[in-house]
């Protein structure tokens, strides 16, 4: 791999999209590496992602628009379609992914954090969907996922003015989970997916398939994709264990790692 980093610590997989030179811009072979490594994964070992960018200054700045400047239309549609394979891979991804914004994220780097379940940011960092001064849409997801996370008055704003906000502006209006500063960032997103690491696999996986496939229908069907997930965790031996754990009296007892099975 040229571009993406990849280092597994305990149940924690930390992903580094390493283009520096260009601000971790995302041209095909990064969108290419990004997707064999998310195929890579173990998921028997690994219970977390964390995803962010190279250096101290950008997550990533989009987008390649040297190499989209030259596309023609049916290129425009293959680099689009290789962007929203892999995007929509993150998102639907088993286990959960934690982007960890360490600067600019703007346009597909924007895009690619929201393809993430939850985003943390560098005190640093600056968000925004500059598309339409260079011309064209949000193709990555942008109109859609940035609508659903901030409202869409306050999505349509960020995209019709193509201005950015920085990182306390992101926090208001719930773009981000929370900021940190930049020394600290990277911990924090360790700490935070360590602890959902500890949590039983089968459950968190099953949390997360229920929030994003019920966000997508109304809530009658949302509630039997519920149950269905719920019903799925019966009978595991996580949940045997985690709830014997809880039933049994002896306080002197240490709970022990769930197995993912
Ligand atoms: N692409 C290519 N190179 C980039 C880049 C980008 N998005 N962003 C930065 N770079 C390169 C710069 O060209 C420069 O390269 P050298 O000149 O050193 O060779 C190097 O990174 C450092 O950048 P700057 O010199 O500009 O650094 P500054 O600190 O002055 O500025 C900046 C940092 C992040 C404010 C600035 O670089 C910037 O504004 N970058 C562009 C941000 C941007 O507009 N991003 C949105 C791209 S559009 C589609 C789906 C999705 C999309 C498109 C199509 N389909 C469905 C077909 C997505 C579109 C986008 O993301």
């Amino acid at each position: 791999m040229d571009f993406i980093l990849y280092e597994v610590n305990g149940a924690v997989g930390t992903i580094t999209i390493n283009r520096e030179k260009a601000l971790n811009a995302l041209n095909s072979q990064v969108l290419e590496e990004l997707d064999a490594t998310l195929d890579a994964v173990d998921l028997d070992a690994v219970r977390c992602l964390i995803l962010t960018g190279a250096g101290a200054k950008c997550f990533v700045a989009g987008a390649d628009i040297g190499e989209m400047s030259t596309l023609t239309k049916a290129e425009g549609e293959a680099f689009g379609k290789k962007g929203n394979d892999v995007f929509r891979k993150l998102e639907t991804f088993p286990i959960p992914v934690i982007a960890a914004v360490n600067g600019f994220a703007l346009g597909g780097g924007c895009e690619l954090a929201m393809s993430c379940d939850i985003r943390i940011c560098a005190e640093n960092a600056v968000f925004g969907q500059p598309e339409v001064g260079l011309g064209i849409t949000p193709g990555f997801g942008g109109t859609q996922r940035l609508a659903r996370l901030v409202g869409a008055g306050m999505a349509k704003q960020m995209i019709y003015t193509a201005r950015n906000i920085k990182a306390d502006e992101a926090f208001r209006i719930g773009l981000v989970n929370a900021v940190y500063p930049a020394e600290e960032l990277m911990a924090q997103a360790q700490k935070m997916a360590g602890g959902i690491a500890k949590n039983a696999p089968i459950a968190v996986r099953n949390c997360k398939k229920a929030i994003n496939e019920g966000l997508d229908v109304d809530m009658d069907k949302a509630i039997v994709i519920e149950e269905k997930l719920f019903g799925d965790c019966f009978e595991t031996e996580d949940q045997k264990y985690g709830m014997a754990f809880f039933l049994d009296k002896n306080k002197e007892k240490v709970k022990e790692p769930f197995k993912n099975c």
